[in-house]
């Protein structure tokens, strides 16, 4: 792991996210991971707006941003002409999901077709939050945001997450992950892995949002943790398309999550609504099913 280069953090303190902010924790262990030898891709978002306002910047490495919708079309750029230099710098693009998930896929697509030897980290904080909110392709089923409000005609987002690394995986990629900041040290040996697999890798990294999702700043952690303890986020790596490896967990209900959360209010107040509850736990069963998740209680010998 590459730590801190001369004492000091890649990625500095004294930017302008909010306290308890997941994507900033993410930006923090990437460059852990990475090094100095990195060059960073960014698209539009909290991360690139309290990490960079000009003049100022969190980044000591290089870092580049264009449009929305642009990283992965300006890394594959970079990466051709590194290579065209015989150069070794590493290629990371750095997204949040309504990026990566809605706006960007086009640029994403063509980058992972193409085969450029890049790396995309997806910081995945379930919503369009610098811009107040509104649900993307990643906002959980139920959930209430600007654009997906609950009221009395709405029980809040009505669609399950898009499967991006599902979508990536199929493009060929020869590494995809998913990772969650309650496990850094996992997000950081998947990043290593991911840049020094040639071709082009996918990361989608749980991020939890306490301005965004409604929770106390300091609960940032315990979030991520409970999403993973109760199958509603699973850590998993893909190589040439399999599951390899799954993070076993002894589940807790999915209320345990979502009842400290204000985007899950309307499940719980002014009356319980244990049928869109159960609709909830049948995703987290599905995927604890899926991706083989549960740790098994010893059968009794009797
Ligand atoms: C093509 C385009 N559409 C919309 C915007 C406005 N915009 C800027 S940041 C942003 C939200 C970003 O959401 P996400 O990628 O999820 O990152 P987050 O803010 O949650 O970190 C939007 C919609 C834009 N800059 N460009
Ligand atoms: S709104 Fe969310 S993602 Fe944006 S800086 Fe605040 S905590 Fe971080």
């Amino acid at each position: 792991m590459a730590e801190v280069e001369g004492g000091c953090e890649l990625f500095s303190a004294g930017h302008r996210a909010c306290g308890g902010c997941g994507p900033a924790l993410a930006a923090r262990l990437l460059l852990k991971a990475t090094g100095k030898n990195v060059i960073i891709a960014a698209a539009t978002g909290c991360m690139e707006v309290f990490s960079t306002p000009y003049p100022e910047t969190a980044w000591g490495v290089p870092w580049i941003h264009s449009l929305f919708e642009n990283p992965a079309a300006v890394a594959s750029g970079i990466e051709a002409s590194l290579k065209r230099q015989g150069r070794t710098e590493k290629v990371v693009c750095i997204g949040g999901d309504g990026s990566t998930l809605d706006i960007g896929v086009l640029c994403i697509s063509g980058a992972f077709e193409r085969g450029h030897d890049i790396t995309y980290i997806c910081y995945d904080n379930e919503a369009y939050m610098n811009t107040g909110i509104q649900r993307s392709g990643a906002t959980p089923y139920g959930a209430s945001t600007t654009t997906s409000p609950a009221g009395s005609c709405s029980l809040g987002n009505p669609r399950p997450k898009k499967d991006m690394p599902a979508i990536l995986a199929a493009h060929g990629a020869p590494y995809v992950a998913t990772a969650s900041i309650a496990y850094p040290n996992d997000f950081v040996q998947k990043v290593e892995r991911a840049i020094n697999t040639p071709g082009p890798c996918y990361i989608q990294v749980h991020t939890p949002c306490c301005t965004g999702w409604g929770f106390e700043s300091g609960e940032t952690l315990n979030m991520a943790k409970l999403a993973i303890e109760t199958g509603l986020w699973v850590n998993y790596e893909m190589v040439d398309g399999r599951v390899e490896k799954a993070k076993k967990v002894s589940r807790k209900p999915v209320e345990e999550y979502l009842q400290k959360q204000k985007r899950f209010r309307h499940l719980f107040k002014p009356a319980r609504r244990d049928d869109v509850i159960a609709q909830i736990q049948g995703i987290a069963d599905a995927n604890a099913e899926r991706f083989g998740i549960d740790i098994k209680r010893k059968e009794s010998s009797e």
